[in-house]
């Protein structure tokens, strides 16, 4: 008689190891219950949670507004396919893009189905816009990117983890090294470049933030090459940063918007992509789509997450609780030679510790930081992401710091 609840941590570790694919490796904790900024694992232990599902849960766990959306819908209707209309599609695609000013919006359902509808998009306007030669198109992509896992996104890639052994690889994209004006310059003398796809911070790299500038000017010497600049915010964007997108720091709107991860709340898989009529339009009906692209119940969760960013002023808490973030790290870097740097707009933050990128000693980090009941995790090797929810408080935060302070003033390596 197979056991029909999990009775304890190690059940069900057990469990994933035995009949689960080993595509990760995660922290040894069992969570069965999430709320607010807080997880509860199967012994009942509380934890602040410090990763927020690498940002997709920016409201909170279970916010209450967006359960109740789901809850509501899910009695009602969940899934119609874009077979047919139904009435509440409608109503989302006014809303969000009337939310962040622009024309259509594509629906679709990961992060990564985003940026593959942003690559197809920004080819199909090569070819029926701008007049690039049938197959030609390119699409330059940073050093160090990350949007996904699907062939396209690792062929993109220059990570030999993400990439290894799954090719032959998509042609058409072109490497260049982030933040450097320069190499974007000179890639943009080719005129088959029709897009240039970029994270306004890297988030997998390791929380990469570039020179201030650096992304108007980009985007500035895409225009003048008419090449679509398109922004990968699913991390970055929905108040992580401290902005409503990251791109707003720069003040300028992208060519084409990319959103996933807390477009839901960390509810139900909702990504978007966003765009004006003469890119969005080159699309034409059966030319792209989803099963669950735009259904009823993703739009009714995402209308909801989207409004509790703005009730509940997000991206203003993400902004003060981040620079006072970042000054108790700066703090405690100058009580330690365990951490070197501290990094980050809002509150995505990493921290880098003072150890080689194979050492173990970031996750042993984790590992003591999991027992003091904070739970964060490794990026690459000797980098820690910090990103907790957005709804925490000052108090919180600062209690958060005092737990990564300890942890790290007592850690043995
Ligand atoms: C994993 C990383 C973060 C993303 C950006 C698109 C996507 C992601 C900037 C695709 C997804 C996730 C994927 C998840 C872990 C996590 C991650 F470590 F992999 F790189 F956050 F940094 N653009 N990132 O960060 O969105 O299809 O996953 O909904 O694959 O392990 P998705």
């Amino acid at each position: 008689m197979t056991k029909t609840s999990i009775s304890s941590s190690q059940d069900a570790i057990d469990l994933e190891n035995q009949y689960g694919a080993h595509n990760y490796h995660p922290l040894p904790v069992v969570l069965s219950r999430g709320e607010g900024v807080y997880l509860w694992d199967v012994e009942g232990k509380r934890y602040f949670d410090f990763l927020s599902a690498y940002s997709a849960v920016n409201q909170g766990h279970c916010h209450p507004k967006i359960i109740q959306a789901l809850c509501e819908q899910a009695q009602k209707l969940t899934l119609t396919s874009r077979a047919f209309y139904n009435d509440v599609l409608g109503e989302y695609e006014r809303y969000i893009t009337q939310y962040f000013g622009y024309d259509r919006v594509l629906p679709m359902n990961t992060g990564v189905e985003g940026g593959e509808t942003a690559n197809k998009l920004c080819r199909k306007w090569a070819y029926k816009v701008k007049g690039v030669p049938s197959n030609q198109a390119k699409i330059l992509f940073a050093q160090n990117n990350f949007w996904g896992r699907t062939l396209a996104a690792v062929s993109s890639s220059t990570d030999p983890v993400a990439r290894n052994d799954f090719g032959p690889y998509m042609p058409g994209y072109e490497i260049i090294p982030y933040n450097d004006l320069e190499a974007l310059a000179k890639a943009l003398e080719d005129p088959n470049v029709a897009g240039f796809m970029v994270e306004p911070i890297q988030g997998e790299a390791g929380v990469v933030v570039p020179d201030k500038g650096y992304l108007r000017q980009a985007y500035e010497m895409c225009k003048a090459k008419n090449v679509l600049f398109i922004a990968d915010e699913v991390q970055t964007g929905l108040a992580r940063t401290g902005k409503m997108l990251a791109c707003d720091y720069e003040g300028f709107q992208p060519d084409i918007l990319i959103l996933g991860k807390a477009l839901s709340g960390g509810v139900f898989p909702v990504s978007a992509v966003l765009a004006r009529d003469e890119i969005m339009l080159t699309i034409k009906p059966g030319e792209h789509g989803s099963t669950y692209g735009g259904n009823p119940l993703a739009c009714k969760v995402a209308i909801a997450a989207l409004e509790v960013l703005k009730e509940e002023n997000l991206a203003d808490n993400a902004y003060q609780l981040g620079e006072l973030f970042r000054e108790r790290m700066q703090a405690l870097i100058a009580k330690s030679d365990l951490i070197t740097l501290v990094r980050g707009k809002g509150l995505l933050n990493a921290i880098v510790i003072n150890d080689s990128a194979t050492s173990d000693t970031a996750w042993r980090l984790c590992l003591a930081l999991k027992d003091n009941g904070l739970l964060a995790k490794p990026t690459h090797g000797n980098i820690i992401r910090f990103a907790p929810p957005l709804v925490m408080t000052k108090a919180q935060l600062l209690e958060c710091s005092d737990i990564i302070e300890q942890t790290v003033l007592a850690f043995v390596r």
